[in-house]
């Protein structure tokens, strides 16, 4: 009979037994995701951000997206035929904490006519997700992964013509919380630049259709700031008072344009550059988006006004939408900006 007491086994046995047990070790170790508890994402409409994550372990995350195509507002008087993440453009903001165990439940609504999915860009797997996420009208599909990378994230819908799928507005951003959070500030905001391309001008009136000459040509009608003009002015500006830290995430869907992010009248105090949590640059006038990626900007209200943020590529702010504003109310420090101290004749020289 086979003795089977590790203790008359010879060494080469032992040693054996010994890696398998090791190996088998570090591989429920990698395998288990360590994660304690299971929570609901919080899902926010830009220009709101979920609050931050404050739990110190990784957690598994449940988020529930839908794609519905609805008929909405892109101007005053025009409407554009948008497809969209839980209802609009740019769909919910998602914030979780790196480690977690995402389990994403994508539902198509059952009066959509097309297939949607969607890609995370910090995700890795393939098509992050796109491969596991083509979903018809009326189904569901489920997948999940761990949030590996922190950072900021553009997601996207991946279902062939991908371009048609971002150009009509099925985008929004995934936020992974870094293991140690950037500090607290008084405000987070939300901005998505994305573009349109539309039959008609800028500005007609009445259902636009999309236009396929202009999309190729690189040349939209309309560039905008969440999803419509005029989605972050006025009445639905950004708010902050003298004093507050105000963190912006932003994102560039594009589905082709850069974005050349200012704001006029503040310096940024820090940027982390493609929303890279680990850098930070200080003191920048103009920062890049590119197309597919995001970046984080942070200011400090110093005196009141209005600011506005732009597109600098002129004439995409003038001619086609690409502004909003964040207005600052508080007391004036005329130190910092003095305001106009005189208005006198000139004759010239
Ligand atoms: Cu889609």
């Amino acid at each position: 009979m086979r003795n089977r007491n590790i203790f008359f086994a010879s060494p080469v046995k032992i040693f054996s037994r010994f890696l398998i047990l090791i190996t088998v070790y570090l591989i429920s170790g990698c395998n288990s995701s360590k994660t304690e508890g299971v929570e609901d994402a919080i899902l926010t409409m830009a220009p709101d951000v979920p609050p931050p994550i404050t739990r110190d372990h990784p957690s598994k995350v449940i988020v529930h997206l839908f794609t519905k195509e609805v008929t909405g507002r892109l101007a005053d008087s025009v409407q554009y035929p948008f497809w969209t993440f839980n209802g609009t453009v740019p769909g919910p903001m998602i914030r979780v904490r790196v480690g977690d165990l995402v389990e994403v439940h994508l539902s198509n609504d059952p009066a959509d006519k097309m297939f949607h999915s969607i890609d995370f860009h910090g995700v890795v797997g393939p098509g992050g997700g796109a491969a596991s996420s083509q979903t018809p009208p009326g189904h569901t599909s489920v997948f999940s992964f761990t949030a590996l990378h922190p950072g900021l994230f553009l997601y996207h819908c991946a279902t062939p013509p991908v371009s048609l799928h971002i150009a009509n507005g099925m985008y929004g951003l995934f936020l992974v919380q870094p293991e140690k959070p950037l500090p607290q500030v008084e405000h987070e905001y939300y901005i998505m630049h994305s573009e349109f391309y539309t039959a008609g001008d800028f500005g007609s009136h009445g259902l636009q259709k999309f236009d396929l000459e202009k999309a190729l040509a690189e040349d939209p009608t309309y560039v905008v700031f969440n999803g419509s003009i005029g989605a972050v002015n006025g009445e639905r500006a950004l708010q902050a008072g003298v004093g507050d830290h105000i963190r912006l995430y932003i994102g560039d869907a594009g589905p082709n344009l850069t974005c050349s992010f200012h704001m006029i009248g503040e310096v940024f105090d820090e940027v982390y550059p493609e929303a890279n949590t680990s850098l930070i640059e200080r003191n920048v006038q103009t920062t890049l988006i590119p197309a597919g990626g995001a970046t984080i900007v942070e200011l400090h209200a110093l005196v009141p006004g209005t600011f506005t943020f732009v597109d600098h590529s002129m004439f995409r702010m003038d001619d086609k939408g690409a502004s909003g504003q964040l207005v600052v109310t508080g007391q004036a420090d005329t130190a910092i900006y003095s305001g106009k101290t005189a208005d006198e004749i000139y004759l010239g020289k």
